[in-house]
């Protein structure tokens, strides 16, 4: 098959699950086109079959906001042109879905439209009545569309008033990125005096609830002694820190910012927090179990689905610091519950949602549109 992908390049869980997909799908022998912004971040040893194509938005004085979607479907219909693309599929409805759309209509028919739905292209930006129609569109003019929880798929229908089928094919994670001894060399240097150690990885944005990590460590500390590594960074990051600064627990709180691979650092942790307000899936959530940490997280979006309680996490309510917190304090008082939890977390990961069994659903799908 000949497969282009499209998505956003950057350090988000779209971006990454698309090019593990993309890659994945290489080494099963198709030939993959990524038709991207920039390089995709995640891309690391390309195997062959892999090709890139980068979209350039030329710049001009009466563009204030230079059309991305377009230069994009251009690129589109050229790759599928030059090099007999059979399906596209995109990640991330905004703009990706239209794009798609336009490059098939400029080619007057050809390849075959996949969508992957993540998470805010719909319960947020999808849903603001900017945007609302045209995702609607993109979603009702593809071959298939692809939601990565039930959750999702619900919200897509709800939100959007959309009446599709929509295949749930959950995000995937790959166990052998778990560094252990990477891990315990940043556990010594996170924890030093041999603490334990929470951790939480995300764009800090505000559906993240950030301030909500900082609180339920705050409790924490207060039982046992802590500390904490937020990963990532994003437009919350200052507020984060001024609250562990107020908090006077500055000490005990280290801001790594973007570092690569953020599984080696999540590997080091005791507990993952995720305590989000909106969370399609949680792929940061997944990555913390297949490295053998539990998770501890709210109950919003498609969590449940991902964190079932007591089999390596537990959700909460969202907002309710007091029982992610109580929560924490048991697995940290009782060794024998923790390393249970680390287990089944490991194990959760690996039966569930590993890399093989995802890719299959995918390649299936593939396979089910161009043999229409
Ligand atoms: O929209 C975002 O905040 C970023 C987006 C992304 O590109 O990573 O995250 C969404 O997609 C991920 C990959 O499918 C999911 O794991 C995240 O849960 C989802 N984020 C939200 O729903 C907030």
């Amino acid at each position: 098959m000949r497969i282009g992908v499209t998505c956003y390049p950057t350090v988000g869980g779209s971006g990454v699950v698309a090019t593990e997909l993309g890659l994945a799908i290489a080494r099963r022998g198709h030939e993959v086109h990524f038709i991207c912004y920039a390089l995709p971040y995640r891309l690391g040893r390309v195997p062959p079959g892999v090709t890139f194509h980068e979209v350039t938005v030329p710049a001009y004085p009466l563009f204030q906001y230079p059309p991305y979607s377009l230069a994009l479907a251009s690129e589109m219909a050229d790759a599928v042109k030059n090099h007999g693309i059979e399906l596209l599929h995109v990640h991330y409805a905004i703009p990706h879905a239209i794009s798609a759309y336009l490059a098939r209509e400029i080619l007057g028919g050809g390849p075959k439209l996949v969508v992957t739905l993540h998470g805010t292209d719909i319960t947020v930006v999808g849903a603001d009545p900017s945007f609302l129609p045209i995702v609607r569109l993109g979603i009702e003019r593809a071959d298939a569309v692809t939601a990565v929880s039930a959750a999702l798929a619900r919200e897509t229908r709800e939100l959007l008033g959309v009446t599709r089928d929509i295949e749930v094919i959950p995000n995937f994670v790959d166990p052998s990125r778990c560094d252990a001894p990477f891990a315990a060399a940043y556990r010594r240097r996170l924890a030093p005096d041999g603490a334990p150690l929470l951790v939480h990885a995300s764009n800090f944005r505000p559906v993240k609830r950030v301030l909500d990590v900082l609180e339920v460590f705050r409790l924490v500390h207060q039982r046992v002694p802590v500390h904490l590594v937020m990963v990532g960074d994003g437009p919350d990051r200052p507020l984060a820190e001024k609250f562990a600064r107020e908090a006077g627990v500055a000490d005990r709180v280290e801001f790594l910012g973007n570092i690569t691979p953020v599984e080696g650092v999540m590997g080091a942790g005791d507990v993952f927090l995720l305590p989000s307000e909106e969370e399609s899936f949680g792929l940061s959530a997944l990555e913390a179990m297949a490295c053998g940490v539990p998770v501890v997280a709210s109950s919003a979006g498609g969590l449940p689905e991902l964190v079932a309680t007591g089999e390596g996490g537990f959700t909460f309510p969202v907002g309710d610091t007091a029982a992610m917190a109580a929560q924490v304090v048991a697995l940290l008082e009782d060794p024998a519950f923790l390393a249970r939890q680390r287990e089944l977390a490991r194990r959760r990961a690996q039966e569930h949602f590993s890399a093989d069994r995802v890719v299959d659903q995918y390649e299936a799908l593939y396979r089910r549109l161009l043999a229409r």
